[in-house]
């Protein structure tokens, strides 16, 4: 047949049967998440357990001499810890397998140090291997935090050191299953008991840890591992410790000019636009004014409210949050700190028990490629890996979802597609009311989260104006939600 004797109705019928060439993905812009930081944003809220000598001295930080026999927990019980963390909506627990007294709560081989020398379970416990138990009973991953500073060793401050550290965390990675966090803290107070030195040592933060051959062990042990430090290698702290997240975060930072205990606070809690590494970061606060359990702090928990502020300043700024509930003197979770876990999972499930947007139908002023598998209807189908994406040369852009009704609403969730970089730098959301549009709230970045808080309306429709963005846009989800008053 040749095409110049068809009429051009019968040529129209045939190209409209043709289909449209599939859009492809936008190209990742800038750093993106390797699998492990994917699984660990997943995690996004999940505990801390400093629990030591320093629980039986009432201290915060441990000198070094003390005696593995004041370790005497009265009723030890790790499956507490986990039940309480699951129900309160927990993924994981991350322990202090040793803090920097030094003092292990596993019988390690390299020192007598440790809970083999104290009376609990007649010098045959560890708690590191009961608490392994008790998480994979309940489902939760298990975390550890080894500290590089150690005021109990005699050869802190020397290259033979790191030999011990090394050895230590071989042990912690080859014994206990699956490691989701190695957590290396930053600080190094200088004094300690250091073998009976009772002195004051001073290393060198840059170069004494050697952390990139320290990092290569966690790398071939647990290979799905995120390492937590000031620099990474792959979570950053956020730079505080009283629970702040920051609104502008960008989950980058140029990491060569970072380490453990050497940080740019502003820069750890914001991170940097023009990062040259995917390094999100981890909010770490405690329940309680300290990290261990100190009775006389008991009517100083924090307060549900308290708590709600810290989740939507971490979870809904990006960030993960760790939350520190120290166990007591039996090796419980205290009677009010489980109330509270339990009344804020409450609140929260209460605020999310009902994505409004979800099914609704929602349209873009672009879409990349006008191919639906791209199209605004990801927005909210419920499937978060799924994701809206505008064309390449798009970096201004409106999504407007129909709520199908006057609805109250409160709480505007949103997540950029990750695995592709982040590249969202500004952003407002109206709402429609009685036909107006009006906007109730604004902000920079996305990102891996945003849950915005806006006063409480009644509209038909919701609207997200992307007002700036690196490189093309994307969207994973934007669901809405009202908090109950
Ligand atoms: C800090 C430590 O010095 C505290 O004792 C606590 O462990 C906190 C999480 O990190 O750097």
């Amino acid at each position: 047949m040749n095409i110049k004797t068809l009429t051009p109705t019968i040529l129209g019928v045939i190209l409209s049967a043709i289909p449209a060439p599939a859009a492809q993905p936008p190209a990742p812009f800038g750093p993106a998440p390797s699998p492990r930081q994917l699984r660990w944003h997943e995690m996004q809220y999940y505990g801390f357990i400093h629990f030591t000598v320093n629980t039986f001295t009432d201290k915060e930080w441990g000198y070094g001499d003390e005696s593995p026999e004041i370790f005497n927990p009265s009723d030890l019980d790790p499956r507490q810890w986990a039940e309480v963390a699951r129900e309160a909506g927990m993924k994981a627990l991350i322990i202090t397998a040793k803090h920097h007294d030094g003092f292990c709560l596993w019988p390690s081989k390299y020192t007598e140090h440790s809970v083999k020398n104290s009376p609990w379970r007649g010098g045959k416990g560890d708690v590191i291997a009961e608490l392994a138990a008790a998480c994979k009973e309940n489902g939760l991953r298990m975390g550890v935090y080894l500290s590089p500073w150690d005021r109990n060793h005699a050869d802190y401050g020397t290259p033979k050191y790191i030999e011990y550290y090394r050895n230590q965390l071989r042990e912690l990675l080859s014994n206990y299953g699956e490691i989701c966090e190695v957590w290396f803290d930053g600080a190094n107070g200088g004094d300690g008991y250091y073998g009976g030195a009772r002195e004051k040592r001073r290393i060198d933060g840059l170069t004494y840890y050697d952390w990139p051959n320290t990092w290569k062990i966690v790398r071939q042990l647990q290979p799905m591992a995120v390492m937590f430090s000031d620099g990474g290698p792959d979570i950053r702290w956020v730079g505080n410790e009283s629970g702040d997240g920051s609104a502008t975060n960008w989950a980058l930072l140029r990491r060569a000019e970072f380490a453990p205990g050497l940080a740019d606070r502003k820069a750890l809690a914001q991170g940097q636009a023009d990062g040259t590494h995917w390094l999100p970061a981890e909010v770490d606060v405690s329940i309680r004014p300290g990290w261990f359990y100190h009775t006389d702090q008991n009517d100083r928990v924090k307060t549900v409210d308290q708590l709600l502020e810290i989740y939507y300043s971490s979870v809904g700024n990006g960030c993960n949050l760790l939350l520190n509930i120290p166990p007591d003197r039996r090796g419980r979770f205290h009677e009010i700190d489980c109330q509270r876990l339990l009344d804020l999972r409450k609140a929260l499930d209460a605020t999310f028990a009902e994505d409004l947007a979800r099914g609704k139908t929602a349209t873009a002023s672009n879409t990349r490629g006008d191919d639906p598998q791209f199209g605004p209807a990801k927005l909210t189908d419920g499937d978060r890996g799924s994701y809206w994406a505008a064309d390449d040369n798009v970096r201004t852009c409106e999504l407007t979802i129909n709520l199908g009704g006057n609805v109250p609403l409160n709480r505007v969730r949103l997540e950029e597609h990750i695995p592709l970089g982040q590249r969202i730098e500004s952003f407002a959301i109206d709402a429609r009311a009685d036909g107006a549009w009006k906007e109730i709230a604004t902000g920079t970045t996305i990102g891996p989260r945003r849950i915005l808080r806006t006063p409480t309306v009644t509209a038909d429709a919701i609207r997200l104006r992307i007002t700036g963005s690196r490189a093309c846009p994307t969207l994973a989800t934007m669901e809405v939600y009202c908090a109950p008053e």
